[in-house]
């Protein structure tokens, strides 16, 4: 197998020394850390810096003005979380693959007389496993009960357990912080959620965990678009699970968002190209990328998945719509499904590159505890180890139906060293010339740039050398959508191809 380049600051958390002295933590004080995960060599180290995550920006605007409250994301290299002045409240967001780095960072700072929080996924789909780790533990929505927590722990009477409710419209709640964040560390600091929950229940996502409730709510398209013109940022990424589940919303946000002239991404079902219309109206309204969970090609996979989706023979000329209104496509698959055989690899790699996508990640089948998925893979004995380190999509932790567990990551590695070869990279260029050109660049900066890209991290140049790019890109396209509403459809502008896509 080949061997990847990657340096010890992507793989190893920073140290938390024991021996550090700290300051008596000061009353009102929070601070809120999203903790290191090792970084997959197969894929661009790029992903990780293009935008944050909203946990705990959503968590810092629900704290009580009277609090001071700071941010720390372990994975911009720059060290271990502050701690001075020392925190009365830590706040981490645990995620299955980081659990252990969260346990680690609770435990430090409640030997030196924090009070730690706990919220995140992994709180909703193991609340018996996180809580003895922890003072208090978020389960589920956390805006709705961060305030009460702080509260709680001014009053002493900090309780051990609190519940937030997914069914609550969250139009009320206010603006993430996005203040806090380290401009420079990250492509955009616009992450964007406009709608919550999908109007799938596939078998192998987080959405279908036992515990978590998360009807489809949508905010008003209004304050969505406030928010990305208040950030200042030409490009913004929706971290929607789903931003297409409602078309009509989809409509009026995209009217929305016209007027502000800017670039954005975000993650759709493929049926949003069920009505052409609509895909122009993406593009019209900014919309340059979009990041597709194809899953598989083999429909039977999609079946058994139990997702609402056309057939996968429709999948190439949906693609074609997307292209058509210079909207790029990073096509997410997963491998090892129970009707994959060893040929999915090859299969799946020269589709990608017929259908001539710009981007496409891939995902080793990774059974989340919780999901019906997991169930099944237990009841059938095969799920391999809980060590949940590795349950980052990038690793094999359980037993594939039609090949072995190394044949699954072998052929998961190929694929990646395929699609990031000068070979693809070529054969997925653009059909129209004049659009090859930024392809390649950003195709080479994404794919082929690992050890830039964490030299720009280290440094935190990530926005000083993607943002000329990105405004670049963002003027292109609003010439690109100008000559798109005049065009007929005959005559169509050429394919805008912008920065890596969510
Ligand atoms: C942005 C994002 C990223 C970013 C940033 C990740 C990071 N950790 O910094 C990037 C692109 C780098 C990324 C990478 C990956 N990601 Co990601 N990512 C997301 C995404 C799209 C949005 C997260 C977000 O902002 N959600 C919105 C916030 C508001 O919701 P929330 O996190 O649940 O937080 C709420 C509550 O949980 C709670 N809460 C959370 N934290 C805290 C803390 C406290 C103190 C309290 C009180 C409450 C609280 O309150 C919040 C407000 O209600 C989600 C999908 C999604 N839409 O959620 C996937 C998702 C989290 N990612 C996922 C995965 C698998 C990955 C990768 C492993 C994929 C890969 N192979 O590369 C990598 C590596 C990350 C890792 N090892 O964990 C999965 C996780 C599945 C699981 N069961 O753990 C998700 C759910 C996508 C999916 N559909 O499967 N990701
Ligand atoms: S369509 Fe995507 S986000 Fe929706 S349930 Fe399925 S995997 Fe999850």
């Amino acid at each position: 197998m080949k061997r990847y380049w990657m340096p010890d600051a992507l793989r190893i958390a920073p140290e938390l020394d024991v021996r550090t002295r700290t300051p008596a933590p000061r009353p009102r004080t929070a601070l809120l850390i999203n903790p290191f995960y090792p970084k997959d060599p197969h894929a661009s180290f790029g992903k990780h810096v293009l935008t944050p995550s909203l946990a705990l920006t959503s968590i810092a605007a629900a704290t009580p003005a009277h609090w001071d409250v700071r941010y720390w994301d372990e994975n911009l290299l720059m060290g271990p979380p502050p701690c001075d002045p020392f925190p009365e409240v830590v706040g981490i967001t645990v995620h299955l693959t980081f659990a252990e780095r969260a346990y680690a960072l609770a435990r430090w700072y409640r030997e030196r007389g924090a009070k730690v929080v706990f919220g995140g996924l992994h709180v909703i789909s193991c609340p018996d496993e996180v809580a003895p780790h922890a003072d208090a533990i978020a389960v589920g929505e956390g805006v709705q009960v961060w305030g009460q927590i702080l509260e709680d722990v001014e009053n002493g009477r900090l309780a051990k357990i609190y519940r937030g409710d997914y069914r609550k419209p969250y139009r009320d709640d206010p603006a993430p912080r996005r203040d806090l964040l380290p401009r420079r560390s990250f492509l955009t600091t616009t992450s964007l959620i406009a709608t919550r929950g999908c109007h799938n229940r596939c078998g192998f996502c987080y959405l279908a965990t036992r515990d978590l409730h998360m009807p489809y709510l949508m905010r008003d398209v209004g304050q969505i678009a406030d928010e990305f013109a208040a950030d200042d940022q030409p490009y913004a990424v929706f971290i929607d699970n789903n931003l297409g589940s409602r078309p009509d919303y989809l409509r009026a946000l995209c009217r929305a968002l016209r007027p502000l002239e800017k670039i954005w991404s975000a993650a759709v079902t493929i049926d949003v190209t069920d009505d052409p219309t609509l895909v122009r109206e993406m593009a019209l309204a900014g919309c340059t990328g979009v990041f597709v969970g194809f899953e598989s090609l083999e429909n039977e996979n999609i079946v058994a998945s139990h997702k609402k989706s056309p057939k996968t023979a429709d999948y190439a000329r949906r693609v074609a719509v997307l292209h058509d209104n210079g909207i790029q496509v990073n096509g997410s698959f997963v491998l090892g499904f129970d009707h994959d055989r060893p040929d999915v690899f090859a299969r799946t790699a020269e589709w990608i590159e017929r259908q001539r996508l710009e981007c496409a990640t891939f995902h080793i089948l990774t059974p989340y505890p919780g999901t019906p998925l997991f169930d099944q893979m237990e009841g059938e004995g095969r799920i391999l180890h809980r060590d949940w380190s590795q349950y980052d999509t990038a690793h094999v932790v359980f037993q594939p139906r039609h090949m072995t567990a190394d044949q699954l990551a072998e052929g998961y590695a190929w694929c990646y060293e395929r699609l990031f070869s000068h070979r693809s990279i070529w054969r997925r260029r653009p059909h129209d010339p004049r659009a090859v050109l930024p392809y390649l660049a950003m195709s080479y900066l994404y794919k082929r740039s690992n050890r830039f890209w964490h030299f720009l991290i280290r440094h935190q140049l990530t926005a000083t050398v993607w943002r000329p790019l990105v405004e670049t890109t963002r003027r292109r396209h609003v010439r690109f959508r100008r000559k798109l509403a005049e065009a007929d459809g005959s005559d169509r502008p050429a394919g805008s191809v912008v920065s890596a896509g969510v």
